[in-house]
């Protein structure tokens, strides 16, 4: 076993303020949950209540003021549709997010980020012509009652084309809900994914070594998403990113959660801990799980990854012994050797992150002790 040296001080710490290389989701992506519904309540509500006419354009009580109490009512509908859409319409392009971004919210909508963004902008084109005519017809009605027909119909023709152009509106919430629980990621500091299948431990791990607190369980996906937390080492700040686990499937076969930790380990600069349960009564056997580190490879490549075992307290020397041999004998080696529950060998595996990361990125932050 490997025991944990000594003189390293690792000091938990939040996120730094933005700056250039600092991406937030949230500052990138400013998007309302919206669903047709609840648009529609809102503009049926706006158009029962009282508009003023200022007094100064018409005389009071006169059939003019009528009229354009109905232009304004009409105007209020126009109004809260396009502003609503506009948030969506104004939405950056999928491709021009940072990858990492853009697979996260692909995954949370679906695949239907850009084409909301394409229904929402052609609505409002729509809308927008639709307004010019129809206030105008409101405006040159020869009574009342025709500009108040001209009103209620612009409305329920606005809704219309809402609901007929606007399919997807119902994903804003799913994507405004990921844009929250989306950690900031500083593209200047190191990065290290922990990665495996599910219940190796990653979530002790990272809550063992980060300022994040991940809830662990003895359940499977009990990580749904990429989490962050900060280590800070001397002077390195360090990102340690919690992901969900992974199963022994095609990437084609995943579920959102695991594309999750797909999306991480595909687009982000980063040094990959891949943790293996070599216990005798893992959740996933050994095979499962060296399975899974051979589709990590192909995604990430060999130079990016450590392997490394943990819970190495629960497992008897014979036991490592053959799951290394095992390893082995299909070309991988065993780079490290854990317990994320009792601290053991935490400190040598974070030194030997980030030697990996300096010699991948050409940087120097190796901590020497
Ligand atoms: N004995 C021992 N148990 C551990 C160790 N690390 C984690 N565990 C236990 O393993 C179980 C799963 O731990 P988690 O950290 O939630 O595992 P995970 O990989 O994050 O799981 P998912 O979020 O489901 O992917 C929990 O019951 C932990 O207490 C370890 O080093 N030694
Ligand atoms: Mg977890």
């Amino acid at each position: 076993m490997m025991s944990e040296s000594r003189g390293v001080e690792l000091r938990m710490t939040e996120p730094r303020p933005l700056n250039n290389q600092y991406y937030c989701l949230e500052d990138l992506l400013k998007i309302n949950p919206l669903d047709y519904q609840s648009l529609r309540y809102r503009v049926l509500q706006a158009y029962v209540e009282k508009v003023k006419v200022p007094e100064s354009i018409y005389s009071k009580g006169s059939e003019e003021v009528r009229k354009f109490r109905y232009m304004l009512k009409a105007e209020k509908t126009f109004q809260i549709v396009s502003t609503s859409l506009s948030s969506i319409a104004r939405a950056p392009r999928k491709e021009s997010l940072p990858a990492f971004y853009g697979e996260i919210i692909d995954i949370a909508s679906k695949g239907l980020y850009n084409t909301v963004i394409d229904e929402a902008v052609k609505a409002i084109k729509i809308i927008s012509r639709l307004w010019r005519e129809y206030r105008n017809k409101i405006l040159d009605s020869s009574s009342v009652s025709e500009a108040k027909t001209y009103s209620r119909e612009f409305v329920g023709r606005v809704l219309s084309i809402v609901k007929r152009n606007v399919k997807h509106l119902y994903i804003t919430k799913d994507i405004a809900k990921i844009v929250k629980e989306t950690p900031c990621i500083d593209t200047s500091s190191p990065l290290f994914i922990i990665a495996g299948m599910p219940q190796v431990g990653k979530s002790t791990l990272v809550s063992k070594i980060s300022s994040a607190k991940p809830k662990i369980s003895p359940y499977p996906f009990t990580t749904k998403n990429v989490i962050l937390g900060h280590l800070d080492l001397g002077s390195t700040r360090i990102q340690i990113m919690d992901t969900p686990g992974i199963l022994d499937r095609p990437l084609s076969e995943m579920n959102d959660i695991e594309r999750r930790a797909i999306a991480a380990l595909r687009t982000l600069q980063s040094v990959v801990l891949y943790l293996i349960d070599p216990s005798i009564d893992a959740y996933y056997s050994i095979d499962q799980q060296i399975d899974v580190l051979r589709t990590v490879l192909t995604i990430v490549g060999k130079e990016k990854i450590l392997v490394v075992f943990n819970k190495i307290d629960k497992v008897d020397g014979k036991r490592l012994d053959y799951c290394r041999k095992l390893l082995n004998s299909y070309g991988y080696n065993v780079d490290l050797e854990i317990s994320a529950l009792q601290g053991i060998g935490i400190d040598k595996l974070i030194i030997e992150a980030l030697k990996r990361y300096d010699l991948l990125y050409k940087t120097s932050y190796s901590y020497s002790q």
